[in-house]
């Protein structure tokens, strides 16, 4: 089968593991955040390689139990300068919030350009020297954007992807960034560049044109001879081992813990990596609102917000943090009562199971984010509940909103619709809550990562 036959080389800047031994101590962590759920799962499927820069100490992850990998790991070296250059400077200081569209976020100037080029050779080098002229490469993310013509010039002939997990702006917004055209040059060396929705392709397709010579055609880009196509590919969940997951009688017993715990209110979850573009402080800010609108919302609702640890060394985190602990001492000071708190707030990451649990015990899960690419924990909270029970608001920002018709849509940034909203959520009839949640478990279930890799190499093996 020639399907089976070409390797899968997987590129991206976080790898799935890190395996540790000190003093006889083993250990295994596997890094938190949308990427590495979504790929993970789909190179223990296939296998093939997954190359990445080797993971520093401090990375955001979960212990699990030592994996059986039915794949290999390949590790790109970078110097602690160029590293913090390449990610801390340009990648989540300047790419990150620019493709978000947080403009005034960005900090260009401050890490020299060379350190990203310079790493994405590294990059470059390593999948060269761990792959054959015939496997399927597949670069990942905002990262890696010179890759893909970094490979292109030492493999004219081989088969190239890139995805984008994060959103594409227009190019008004895009044209900000100083090396704007080299990037494009640099994605143009791939033969398929993936994007979540369609309006993110096609702002791709709008800064070629603006930014570049090439001609662009019925989604394709005539760049240099070859053709290279953008498609939208929107990802998803590996649905079948997140539902037996859910349904595990360890998980159940967890469920009923928690909500003991809570004092049987009705609880609202929010899970999130600390990202100043997931809403936080907004969402904290409408359920405020709840409290002071609400006599009865102080003993009958319960806030809990779970955040994973993410890019502590760049300042808008920092920062971030500050004003979330400073909100939620806040609140709690102002609307707690002995042996009773509103807003439990985890400033940790969950185990795969404790975060299912905490899906299950969930009536309400709230995802604001004021921009983000698709959302897998909308997702998660939707093939959680096998239950059909639990009401999920969700952010028209998000790109998990154009899928999810079942969710109550908010605009984040109206922080009194979004309380409206949340108020919807904890009153609505159990008939409704069932329809809507039918309605979006039959979408993740469409949208399965399994499908969305199948369909993606698909196309760039020119099936
Ligand atoms: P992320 O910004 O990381 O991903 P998201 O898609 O929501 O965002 O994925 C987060 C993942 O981390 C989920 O699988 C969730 O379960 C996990 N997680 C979050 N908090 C956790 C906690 N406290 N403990 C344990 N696990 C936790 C990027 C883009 C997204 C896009 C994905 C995939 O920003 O828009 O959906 O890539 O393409």
């Amino acid at each position: 089968m020639a399907r089976k036959s070409r390797k899968l080389v997987v590129v991206s800047n976080r790898g799935p593991y890190r395996h540790e031994a000190t003093r006889g101590h083993e250990r295994w962590v596997r890094a938190a955040g949308g990427l590495v759920t979504a790929l993970d799962p789909v190179l223990q499927k296939r296998g093939g390689v997954w190359v990445s820069a080797k993971p520093a100490k401090d990375f955001d992850s979960v212990t699990v139990p030592a994996p059986h990998l039915a794949y290999d790991l390949g590790h790109v070296s970078l110097k602690r300068a160029e590293q913090r250059g390449f990610y801390e400077g340009i990648s989540n200081a300047v790419v990150w919030p620019l493709l978000h569209g947080f403009e005034p976020t960005i900090q260009v100037g401050e890490a020299p350009w060379s350190s990203y080029v310079n790493a994405n050779q590294e990059f470059a080098d390593t999948t060269l020297s761990t792959s054959g002229a015939s496997d399927l490469i597949w670069v990942q993310d905002y990262h890696l954007m010179l890759v893909p013509g970094m490979l292109r010039a030492k493999r004219p002939k081989a088969r190239i992807g890139w995805f984008c997990h994060i959103p594409w702006p227009p190019p008004d917004t895009f044209g900000i960034l100083p090396w704007r055209e080299e990037i494009l040059e640099g994605l143009l060396g791939a033969d398929i560049l993936g994007f979540h929705l369609p309006e993110y392709a096609e702002h791709f397709r709008q800064c070629v044109e603006r930014f570049t010579p090439y001609r662009v055609s019925r989604g394709a880009v005539q760049h240099r001879g070859r053709k290279v196509k953008t498609i939208a590919a929107p990802i998803g969940i590996p649905v079948d081992d997140l539902q037996a997951l859910a349904i595990d009688p360890d998980v159940g017993q967890e469920v009923e813990r928690i909500r003991q715990t809570m004092g049987n209110r009705q609880l609202i979850l929010g899970v999130d990596r600390l990202d100043y573009t997931k809403g936080i402080p907004e969402r904290l800010a409408a359920f405020e609102r709840l409290l002071r609108r609400e006599k009865i919302a102080r003993t009958r609702y319960a806030l809990i917000q779970v955040m994973v640890p993410s890019r502590t060394d760049v300042k808008a985190y920092a920062d971030l943090k500050e004003e979330i602990d400073r909100m939620v001492g806040d609140i709690n000071g102002r609307y707690a009562d002995t042996g009773r708190v509103p807003i439990h707030y985890l400033y940790r990451n969950l185990s795969q199971r404790a975060l299912f649990a905490h899906y299950r015990a969930a009536d309400v899960a709230l995802v604001t984010p004021l921009r983000d690419g698709m959302n897998l924990v909308a997702h998660e909270y939707a093939a959680a509940r096998t239950d059909e029970d639990g009401v999920l608001v969700l952010s028209e920002f998000a790109g998990a909103a154009k899928h999810l018709k079942g969710a109550i849509l908010v605009n984040p940034y109206d922080v009194e619709s979004t309380t409206n909203a949340i108020h919807r959520a904890l009153t609505m009839k159990s008939s409704e809550k069932r329809k809507r949640m039918r309605s979006m478990r039959g979408e993740v279930m469409r949208l399965d990562v399994h499908r969305w890799a199948d369909g993606y190499l698909a196309a760039l093996e020119g099936r």
